[in-house]
């Protein structure tokens, strides 16, 4: 579809390129740049019709040469109280109870959305598989508190500073406050929201409902989150028809035919939970989903759109969530008399780092000019938002939080039992990378500001000084699901969307030691990462051994049970899909797509093969070896080698393809398709989010089956998405 036909589609047209040769005097820093993405900015009246800037080179200066400025939130005083939430399996609908709705799902034309126009593109009949199983997920604004603690507001010398609530008061320097709570956009109104314990074999089916509209408790909805309450959700990265995927690309021109879906629609996406191709060893085991719109969807994550979506798997008890058998993994599975069921000992962690308003740090960026939220009367400061969750849309770099906080509680603590756990591991973030390991200390957490740090060596809030590493991870699963075979480690990096999925033995420490009951272990992050560039410290790269910043406390109780069984390295898990001998033959021929910076001052422009996103367009790929430029277009049931470079910069991108699970196959020109390079040992293993380290290339080879239609590729920074860092690609 070319640009001008998008154009007629629901507001498409809207051009996110701007051309710079026609911007007149602006500031020599942008002269050199040909095209950047800045969407919406048409709609403050700054794009002439034929996409050339109108402005004045000071309102664009003005727009673009914001202040990187953060708040620095207030520290939470007594960390390590507040319990970890501990998901528990979202019911589903009673048959007699969906059949009754005045809309019920169904595969005939007219059944997938609220507007009538759209067909599920394959039905649970079609594969052989049962109805699905419905669930009911609304949209709904809420209040969410990631604390219970008193805080301490602080400025980012460490100092206490003044603070202010929402009824115009001022609080002096020093004085103790509770946090507000902050408003959600939340999945059934919770962060993170539902968890769905899903099966392979069991199709479950999810009606989305859009009740952004609704505010019961008269909550201020701040200055961020789609402007137009839109939502589009994408279970992550599930083996899904386009129309049930969340992908912008299909949605701007299918469906909803605007960027998500607006208030008071819904829409039910099918997913089949059916590997590709049928084939076994393409089965995943742990989703998640979270919200997709186009151009805002780091706004709507960061603002709690967020689900868990573990899946098993019964076929011959291999994952089934129950220990005794098959591969044994940590679980004790509890059945409902309603087909759903929980698993103990098998528990999820969403990392989210937040940054709450300080009051008087100025919200200014270039999103202000848009008229996006025009009763926020930005730039300006928002003292009344004291408190709450700080989300800048365009900072440079990416959004990065000094609170880190797991299942949407900062600094909890889980009572684990004196056995072995399973814990599924997930980057909620909009940008931060975490590394893990896990410690102990004598002498326990000490804040940062006491320890006399200021600035962004205060993110986290706390370190554990004496912190020593006490045990080790045995890793069994990452994006793609079950490792062929487990992996033991000292700490593991988890960059955004990214799983991993370990077992901690809290029986014993690595070195033998017996533990004790009331041993204390703590989660620690030791990945230093002040912006969303890239990481100052970590241990693949100058790490900084001061910065052990603990992120989740473990208190080990009784003994119990345990029927599980620590899997050996030479235990065969999941084998992976075979890769042709002959793959090397594909190479002249691959799809080469570079993502990169552009050249414009101010770091706002997050290209593609020299293009932002374009929801209309399928991308082409670099000229390749064969001299080849082909469309980003691929026959159903067919393979590929794709090549995903990070243009340099000095950049990180999580870089993730949606749709089918790949295998690395080269890093940097080197063969790791049997031994893994030491820095990215998953890469014997499948993933759906390529991690690229500056300057790096990437080969992965990977499928097209079952499905047609478009889907995207995008960074899963998400200040990077939402910045056109996305392309359009299709299966034929
Ligand atoms: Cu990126």
């Amino acid at each position: 579809m070319d640009t001008q036909s998008s154009a007629e589609l629901g507001g498409l047209g809207r051009r996110t390129l701007l051309r710079l040769g026609a911007a007149g005097g602006l500031s020599a820093a942008l002269a050199g740049a040909k095209v950047f993405a800045v969407p919406g900015l048409e709609r403050g009246g700054l794009l002439s019709g034929d996409g050339a800037f109108a402005g004045t080179s000071t309102a664009l200066s003005d727009l673009l040469f914001y202040i990187e400025k953060y708040p620095t939130s207030p520290l939470i005083m007594s960390p390590f109280k507040d319990a970890l939430t501990v998901p528990q399996a979202l019911r589903p609908i009673a048959v007699q109870d969906f059949s009754a709705w005045a809309s019920p799902p169904g595969p005939a034309v007219g059944q997938q959305n609220s507007l009538g126009n759209e067909q599920h593109q394959i039905w649970t009949k079609q594969l052989n598989c049962p109805d699905p199983i419905v669930y009911r997920i609304e949209l709904q604004v809420r209040p969410h508190s990631f604390t219970t603690s008193k805080v301490m507001p602080i400025d980012a010398g460490g100092k206490p500073t003044v603070s202010f609530d929402a009824s115009g008061k001022t609080y002096a320097a020093g004085t103790i406050r509770d946090l507000p709570a902050s408003t959600i956009y939340g999945f059934n109104g919770t962060f993170p929201g539902p968890m769905i314990n899903a099966e392979y074999g069991k199709p479950a089916l999810v009606r989305f409902i859009n009740a952004l509209d609704e505010n019961p408790l008269g909550l201020d909805r701040q200055d961020f989150g789609a402007p137009d309450w839109s939502f589009l959700t994408h279970l992550h990265n599930g083996h899904t028809a386009p129309e049930s995927d969340g992908n912008p690309h299909y949605t701007m021109n299918y469906g909803p035919k605007t960027h998500g879906y607006l208030p008071q629609t819904w829409c039910d996406n099918l997913y089949l939970n059916w590997p590709a191709g049928n084939d076994d060893r393409e089965k995943q085991s742990f989703f998640w989903f979270h919200d997709h719109r186009m151009d805002h969807t780091g706004a709507n994550v960061y603002k709690g759109m967020v689900g868990l979506y573990p899946i098993y798997d019964p076929k011959n008890n291999l994952d089934m969530g129950d220990e005794r058998f098959g591969l044994r993994l940590p679980g004790v599975r509890r059945n409902h008399s309603d087909g759903s069921f929980d698993v103990d000992y098998d528990i999820p962690l969403a990392f989210y780092d937040t940054r709450l308003d300080d009051g008087v740090t100025t919200h200014k960026d270039v999103h202000d000019g848009l008229g996006e939220f025009p009763a926020a009367h930005n730039p300006a400061t928002h003292p009344e938002w004291w408190g709450k969750t700080f989300f800048k849309h365009f900072p440079s770099h990416g959004f990065v939080g000094d609170i880190f906080t797991v299942n949407g509680t900062a600094f909890p603590v889980l009572n684990v039992k004196r056995r072995k756990y399973r814990f599924r591991f997930l980057d909620a973030s909009v940008s931060r990378i975490y590394e893990f390991k896990l410690m102990s200390s004598t002498k326990g957490p000490k804040s940062s500001v006491s320890l006399g740090y200021s600035g962004d060596d205060m993110d986290g809030q706390y370190r554990i000084p004496d912190g020593q590493e006490c045990m080790k991870f045995t890793q069994i699963a990452s994006d793609g699901g079950l490792l062929p075979f487990p992996i033991t480690r000292s700490s593991f990096e988890l960059w955004p969307a990214k799983r991993r999925e370990v077992i901690i033995d809290f029986t014993r420490y690595a070195d033998g030691t017996p533990t004790t009951k009331g041993d204390v272990v703590y989660l620690t992050n030791v990945m230093k990462m002040p912006d969303g560039r890239k990481w100052d410290a970590s241990s693949r790269f100058s790490s900084d051994p001061a910065y052990k910043v603990p992120v989740l406390k473990f208190v080990i109780g009784d003994v119990v049970p345990d029927n599980s069984i620590m899997p050996p390295p030479n235990r065969l898990m999941r084998a992976l899909p075979p890769l042709p001998t002959n793959w090397r033959t594909l190479m002249d021929n691959r799809l080469i797509f570079e993502v990169e910076r552009g050249s414009a001052g101010a770091d706002v422009e997050w290209l593609i093969n020299g293009k932002p996103f374009e929801p209309g367009t399928v991308a082409s790929s670099l000229k390749n070896p064969a001299g080849k430029s082909p469309l980003a277009q691929q026959k159903k049931d067919s393979f590929n080698l794709w090549e995903i470079r990070n243009g340099g910069g000095g950049w990180v991108h999580p870089f993730h393809l949606h749709m089918e699970e790949h295998r690395t196959v080269m890093r940097n020109g080197r063969d790791v398709s049997l031994k893994a390079d030491a820095g990215h040992p998953e890469d014997v293993s499948r993933e759906d989010l390529v991690a690229l380290d500056p300057s790096e290339s990437v080969v992965v080879y990977r499928g097209f089956r079952d499905f047609h239609g478009p889907y995207v590729a995008h960074c899963h920074n998400l200040a990077h998405e939402d910045h056109a860092m996305m392309f359009g690609w299709e299966i034929t």
